[in-house]
């Protein structure tokens, strides 16, 4: 990938001359040959998306914003673009690695995520409305699970926390902490929060309960942290990681009892569409979330429409 040039038209004849001559120097006005340093240098633009080597830097295939990623693709003309898929955790190293060297980089983004609070960031604008307003998460279980764990049950329709709570197991997770170690300790923390989704619910005794989730390291930290709660009134949890496409057909079909994973009403609507009249949608436990292309902060573009320059 092409280091990213803050503006845009630079001779790249220039550069080609300053590393012909050996310099590796940042300051091209000392290390010109001599005279002007533009002197016999070809002027040419580098687009963004030469820049970008035309990619757009992707998670896991089968994750929503893959397919809004796909359809912004589609109505913005960036037909010369690339999606390539990776997972969150290739997506964010290479994130990571353009930072270092302040190369042009874009990728799909959410919020939650620490990437946000590990690196100064920003979201294209999306004035075509490609991928959609605000999210909201809904945890969603198996027809029959009030009938059959009730207090799991009341748990998981209390269930309801902020992005900040949810940034902070993040944050920690990201910086090498164990997922249940983070989860645990945030429960440490917030038991003020905690006890009103466990407040008046009855202890059990290790019942057997089943979480799917997709490995995004949103879900991994809401998914160990309510799982953790569920243990903490006597369940024995189980944490299922699985491709999203599995995750609502096991909630579907019972194969899990629960998650608390879905992004509505656009990231995973198909998925929903799919399955809404075979398994109960508990709501929210979670506003403000946000999908969306995302940029290091010195990139000069600021819509996904600049994408084409
Ligand atoms: N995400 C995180 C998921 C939902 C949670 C935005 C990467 C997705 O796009 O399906």
């Amino acid at each position: 990938m092409k280091k990213y040039l803050k503006r845009l038209g630079i001779a790249t004849g220039l550069s080609l001359t300053l590393v012909a001559a050996g310099c590796g120097s940042e300051d091209a006005s000392q290390e010109a040959p001599t005279g002007d340093s533009n002197d016999g240098a070809v002027t040419e633009e580098v687009s963004v998306g030469e820049q970008l080597d035309f990619t757009i830097t992707g998670i896991d295939a089968g994750a929503g914003i893959m397919a809004a990623t796909e359809n912004a693709i589609e109505t913005y003309g960036l037909d010369d673009y690339q999606l390539q898929p990776s997972s969150g955790a290739a997506m964010t190293s290479a994130l990571d690695a353009a930072i270092e060297r302040e190369e042009a980089i874009v990728v799909t983004g959410w919020t939650p995520h620490w990437k946000f609070a590990a690196y100064d960031l920003k979201y294209l604008e999306d004035p075509e409305g490609v991928f959609g307003a605000a999210e909201s998460i809904h945890t969603i279980v198996r027809e029959g699970l009030n009938a059959d764990l009730p207090e799991a049950y009341q748990v998981l329709d209390n269930f309801y926390w902020t992005p900040d709570h949810m940034g902070e197991i993040m944050v920690e997770v990201n910086e090498g902490a164990e997922p249940a170690d983070a989860a645990a300790a945030w429960i440490e923390g917030n038991q003020d929060i905690v006890s009103e989704w466990t407040n008046g619910v009855d202890a059990v005794d290790g019942e057997a309960i089943t979480l799917a989730f997709v490995a995004w390291d949103s879900e991994i930290a809401s998914t160990h942290m309510i799982g953790a709660v569920l243990e903490s009134i006597g369940y024995d949890v189980t944490l299922m990681s699985m491709e999203p496409g599995p995750m609502f057909t096991a909630v579907a079909t019972g194969s899990a009892d629960a998650m608390v994973a879905a992004w509505l009403p656009a990231t995973h609507e198909s998925y929903y569409e799919d399955f809404k009249e075979d398994f109960v949608d508990l709501g929210a436990n979670l506003d403000g979330a946000k999908i969306g292309l995302v940029v290091p902060a010195y990139m000069d573009i600021d819509s996904i429409e600049d994408l084409k320059n």
